[in-house]
């Protein structure tokens, strides 16, 4: 009797460190001695499906040999994967995410971009503002003041910030107008009031053209539209301005992220040039990650 019991404290012992490793296991910190990618399951934690840099991850993947070793990209959302960033960091735990610049997780975390030596996520982009055809006839106005919007990574960050920590876009939006009257003034300096005509905005809920799509609404707002924004996929926006179901989008992100849309529907819009110049995208490790510091690296060390 006294054997058996014995048994099977033995075997729940057993049972009950196995158990113990393998959660554990899930919760180590980086260790760079060992291969990154069985660290993370050869796991790249991306967002939505439909986002460019979703894309242009598939095609660093294979460029890159990283499909030999079965890496593969893990579709999400943008709070998913943040969120999953910030558990990560804070167990010191390997990580590698899609990452991109503005956006407040590189405010809010010690995160670094990978080289790209292959240049697949290219080296810096801009943000365009893209108008259906025939808006600068039929609301020369708005037409002006889109065509002038412009601002920097750090403006646009700090309606983003704001917005992360809670406050309603348009409120974030309206404060930072508040903030920035000589910069809103450039936009709107001689362009006419309009009394209550209506105009739409589509974009898709990236934190970066929640921030952007906001600011011009309320910019067109006060300058008496009725600005309706419209929040979608991808596809369906860049569709929208080319059909001429809206006015106008703010959220291109050019020449790689959204290129293959841009080439699609380029002689259906008319494109108004840059809105944000420097913005960046790419693959993104914590820094503790010392020795990860290129997309080849995923595959070597
Ligand atoms: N982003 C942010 C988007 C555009 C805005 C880089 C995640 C993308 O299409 O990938």
């Amino acid at each position: 009797m006294i054997k058996k019991n014995k048994l099977i404290a033995f075997f729940t012992l057993v049972g009950l460190v196995t158990l113990l490793t393998a959660c554990s296991s899930q919760t180590k910190p980086y260790a760079a001695d060992e291969k990154l990618g069985g660290q993370i399951n050869y796991t790249i934690t991306g967002i939505d499906a439909g986002a460019g840099i979703m894309a242009s991850t598939q095609t660093a993947i294979n460029k890159y040999h990283l499909d030999d070793q079965n890496w593969q990209l893990q579709t999400s959302s943008t709070a998913a994967m943040t969120s999953t960033l910030d558990k990560a960091i804070a167990d010191k735990r390997p990580i590698v995410i899609t990452g991109w610049q503005p956006h407040w997780m590189f405010t809010k975390y010690p995160i670094k971009f990978l080289k790209d030596p292959k240049n697949v996520f290219g080296q810096a982009e801009h943000i365009n503002t893209v108008v259906r055809k025939g808006l600068k006839k039929d609301m020369p106005e708005a037409y002006t003041i889109l065509d002038r919007f412009h601002w920097t990574p750090k403006e646009m960050s700090t309606v983003m910030l704001k917005v992360n920590d809670g406050v309603e876009p348009e409120k974030a939006a309206r404060d930072w107008i508040q903030d920035n009257p000589e910069k809103v003034a450039e936009w709107t300096k001689g362009v006419k009031k309009v009394h209550d005509t209506k105009i739409k905005l589509t974009y898709v809920a990236w934190d970066s053209e929640i921030a952007s799509t906001n600011v011009v609404a309320e910019v067109l707002r006060q300058q008496g539209y009725q600005p309706t924004i419209q929040a979608m996929e991808i596809q369906p926006m860049w569709a929208s301005v080319a059909t001429k179901a809206a006015d106008a989008q703010v959220s291109a992100w050019l020449p790689k992220t959204s290129g293959l849309y841009y080439k699609d529907y380029k002689g259906q819009l008319e494109d108004l040039g840059p809105n944000l110049k420097g913005a960046k995208v790419g693959l993104a490790v914590p820094k503790y990650m010392t020795n990860i510091n290129s997309i080849e690296d995923l595959k070597t060390k």
